[in-house]
């Protein structure tokens, strides 16, 4: 059975961290209420779904794919580039744990967010960001390289992260919307989507990805590829520059 690592958001959600955002009100219960129906995505799909216990004086704590990434077997506790992110991984390292998770870790003066990894194939593309400095990518590179992944570092200036950006279709198609990648030659594949919003899909399966409600014309897109496409309503994430992405980590790869 797949597996997916979630944290449910602190009461704090709020209070998050914004970089290239207006702070706008969120309201926490919607926002509950949203991670609620995105965690439900992937119990109906049959995956178990693994909490990290709650971090109340996190505000950013339910954004858990900027704390750990995992390559196969192999999991790499992140050093979050926000200072007001650091306290999220003693959580995290435990969860991994009692998952059964090997865990390196990034230390200082390496930072690195796991929103600036993405993964295809074997190649992992990562992300040069405000959060992600060039010791966390030589870190990873120690990590993931022995084992076989190729790393390729992608300058991000336009967004917060790698993924706000750009993520892949389960074929490999990196997607993104072009005012906000810096360079789309970047990527072998590259296609271009409609909407902001529509940059970020978490693959469920060979078939199927999951993405925000509020990228209609991109959902269409994909749909006409041959995808099955599920949208769920994050915008109260979406609000602090989260995304589908941010919020999960999934554990069968
Ligand atoms: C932050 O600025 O760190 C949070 N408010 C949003 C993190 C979103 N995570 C991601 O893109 N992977």
């Amino acid at each position: 059975m797949p597996r997916v690592l979630v944290r449910r958001p602190s009461p704090r959600l709020a209070d998050g961290e914004l970089t290239h955002l207006d702070r706008v009100a969120v309201d926490p219960d919607l926002a509950a209420r949203q991670w609620a129906g995105y965690v439900d995505v992937f119990r109906s799909r049959g995956w178990e779904v693994l909490e990290v216990d709650p971090a109340d004086d996190q505000p950013d704590g339910v954004f858990v794919e900027d704390a750990i990434i995992v390559f196969g077997d192999l999991a790499l506790l992140c050093r979050a580039g926000a200072e007001s992110r650091r306290g999220e991984a003693v959580t995290v390292r435990v969860a991994a744990a009692a998952a059964g998770l090997p865990l390196s870790t990034i230390t200082a003066p390496g930072t690195l967010d796991g929103g600036d990894v993405l993964k295809v194939g074997r190649t992992v593309f990562v992300g040069a960001s405000s959060r992600t400095n060039a010791d966390g990518i030589a870190q990873l590179r120690a990590v993931v390289e022995p084992a076989g992944w190729e790393v390729v570092e992608i300058p991000v200036s336009r967004v917060l992260h790698l993924k706000s950006g750009v993520t892949a279709l389960p074929d490999g198609t990196v997607i993104g919307f072009a005012p906000l990648v810096d360079d789309p030659a970047l990527f072998p594949e590259f296609l271009a989507v409609p909407e902001e919003h529509g940059t970020a899909v978490v693959v469920l399966d060979e078939r199927t990805v999951l993405m925000s409600s509020d990228a209609p014309r991109t959902r269409d897109l994909l749909h006409d590829r041959g995808l099955e496409v599920v949208t769920v309503d994050v915008s109260e994430f979406e609000k602090l520059e989260g995304c589908v992405t941010c919020l999960s980590v999934r554990l069968r790869e």
